[in-house]
């Protein structure tokens, strides 16, 4: 089921557009609605005409109750960013976009390394040479252009987007002695050719990710 969560400035609308949607109050605390202010997450379950169900997480836009809109924030699919016509973009407003922004950069990077991880396992069985470089890099390649065209990644063109090196630079006699070969990957989660790299060593009975 996938999680809705709410985001925005204190008192810009997002419990009440939970309420709205759902029906539920997501303030559920006495305490919260003598005051009009969510102060802990609050959730509702929301059922839509096609047939999709989802959660709502809805959280405090406070700027001191931070720390429990970062705790509904991490399980977040999906955001609803909730903006008084009135007041405008306010400072809330733009720190929970970043803290989104920054899980979805963080959550990306593990999913990147995650698969490349594992769908690179099969190299220890071969012979540690300039043919599995190049296949090495054709398939980690493969794998990040689907990423990129899901829209994952930034560039407008795959070059933009990420880079994958595993050749003699970084696989040097060194590192084949002691069985190990290295790719070194760079992506672009935020701007085009502006990258994140990481290192994967694989080895005969393990594997290393540094970053
Ligand atoms: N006029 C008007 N009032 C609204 C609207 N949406 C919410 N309100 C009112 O604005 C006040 C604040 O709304 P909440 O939904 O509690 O705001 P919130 O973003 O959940 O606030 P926090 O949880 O404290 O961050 C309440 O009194 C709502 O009734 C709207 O669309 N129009
Ligand atoms: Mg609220």
């Amino acid at each position: 089921m996938p999680i809705v969560g709410m985001a925005g400035h204190v008192d810009h609308g997002k419990s009440a557009l939970v309420a709205a949607l759902t029906g539920t109050n997501p303030d559920r605390w006495l305490e919260e609605r003598l005051r009009g202010m969510t102060l802990d997450l609050g959730f509702a379950h929301l059922s839509l005409d096609d047939g999709l169900e989802a959660g709502i997480v809805d959280v405090p836009g406070h700027e001191r109750l931070l720390h429990n809109m970062l705790a509904g924030a991490a399980g977040m699919d999906v955001v609803l960013l909730a903006i008084d016509a009135n007041e405008g973009v306010m400072p809330q407003t733009l720190e929970h976009l970043d803290i989104l922004r920054y899980l979805n950069v963080r959550r990306l990077f593990n999913f990147v390394e995650e698969s490349i991880l594992e769908g690179t396992q099969w190299v220890v069985f071969e012979p540690n040479d300039p043919r599995l470089w190049d296949s090495v890099k054709r398939n980690v390649s493969a794998f990040l252009r689907r990423v990129w065209r899901d829209g994952a990644l930034f560039g407008l063109t795959s070059a933009e987007a990420f880079f994958v090196k595993c050749d003699a630079e970084n696989n040097t006699q060194d590192t084949i002695d002691i069985g190990q070969l290295i790719i070194d990957v760079g992506i672009a989660p935020v701007k085009p050719a502006e990258f994140v790299v990481f290192r994967i060593a694989q080895f005969a009975g393990g594997a290393a990710v540094s970053e």
